[in-house]
């Protein structure tokens, strides 16, 4: 009999587990899409949209870029997550315009768009996350590599790639500078290259910097692939304190180059802060929580509270600046 009445709860118990699973509402399906696999910035935005999935419940993170830092490969990519129904969609742009016909589909068929870290034009999501105030991040760039070079000489920029909606805001920050600030003006902005966040498309565009300019004092370079190409350029050349290098970098990849005097200082945010903000939101748009206006806030989690601002743009926080004293701290992080 006792061995009857295991049996039963046994059975009990069975079949409460398999119609509790039966009934439990499907995770919901948020993809982060990068403007290319294999960039160890977009790893860390992916760390963090994981982060915060696990601390929401319920989600599955779904990570996809293409290869090469392209509209074309984005929209592909988008069309197939429309075809998946997933539930939002945060991406880092390769182009403002040319994504926000797909982007709009995806939209019409439900799904809560954002774009975080490169926007996508307001008409296009819902909300626009930047890491740090526009403005903010283009002067600090040109003040960084300023002291570096006491204000005086020729200057270069090494960008991503030409349509990439951050770097293009910052650059027209720079060039604003570097035309009309006083303190800058025996300081040349020479060149703007492009390496397309590509490692040695980056390195050939710094190596031909320094054949076009042989005065060429020094390099921003607000991309961490492009940063991190100069500093192993300037190294391989033997440029080391010619040719001083800023940017904005991952402290785990420049820490070499902090500490062999390639790169005297560079800036960055905690890009796992940032794809753990995003999904915040991505999620408070997927649960009815906020539309994407102006003056709406989210309750992010450690993050604090992230307010919405005017044209769905919210700001995450301001930029570190890393130099060999502090870098290895950080490298463990990011
Ligand atoms: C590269 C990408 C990314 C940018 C960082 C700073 O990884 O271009 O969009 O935010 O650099």
């Amino acid at each position: 009999m006792k061995k009857f009445h295991k049996l039963i709860t046994i059975l009990v118990v069975l079949m409460m587990v398999v119609s509790v699973g039966a009934f439990a509402a499907p995770n919901l399906k948020i993809a982060m899409v990068v403007k290319s696999m294999g960039n160890p910035f977009f790893d860390a935005c992916r760390d963090g949209a994981m982060e915060a999935a696990k601390a929401l419940g319920g989600i599955d993170i779904i990570y996809q870029g293409p290869a090469t830092p392209t509209a074309e490969g984005q929209i592909e990519i988008i069309d197939s997550l429309i075809a998946q129904k997933v539930d939002g969609i945060i991406i880092s742009a390769n182009d403002k315009d040319a994504l926000i016909p797909i982007t709009k589909k995806a939209m019409s068929k439900g799904i809560k768009v954002m774009s975080f870290d490169s926007a996508i034009g307001p008409g296009g999501r819902l909300v626009d996350l930047i890491p740090s105030d526009t403005t903010l991040i283009g002067k600090q760039q040109v003040e960084l590599i300023g002291a570096l070079i006491k204000y005086t000489g020729e200057v270069a920029i090494l960008s991503a790639t030409s349509q990439a909606t951050n770097q293009n805001a910052w650059i027209e920050v720079m060039k604003k500078e570097f035309a009309s600030n006083a303190k800058y003006s025996k300081m040349k902005l020479v060149a703007t290259v492009y390496g397309d966040d590509l490692s040695d498309k980056s390195y050939r565009e710094a190596m031909g910097l320094f054949e076009s300019y042989p005065n060429l004092k020094g390099i921003i370079s607000p991309t961490t692939v492009g940063v991190a190409a100069a500093g192993k350029a300037i190294t391989d050349k033997g440029l080391i304190g010619k040719v001083q290098l800023t940017g904005l970098g991952l402290p785990s990849e420049m820490a070499f180059y902090a500490k062999n005097g390639a790169c005297g200082q560079f800036a960055l945010w905690n890009p796992v802060d940032l794809g753990f903000s995003a999904t915040q939101i991505t999620f408070a748009l997927i649960k009815g929580k906020i539309k994407g206006a102006e003056g709406e806030s989210v309750a992010a989690g450690r993050m604090g509270t992230i307010k919405i601002g005017k044209d769905g743009v919210a700001v995450m926080g301001n930029p570190f600046v890393f130099n060999k004293d502090n870098v290895d701290k950080y490298a463990k992080i990011f």
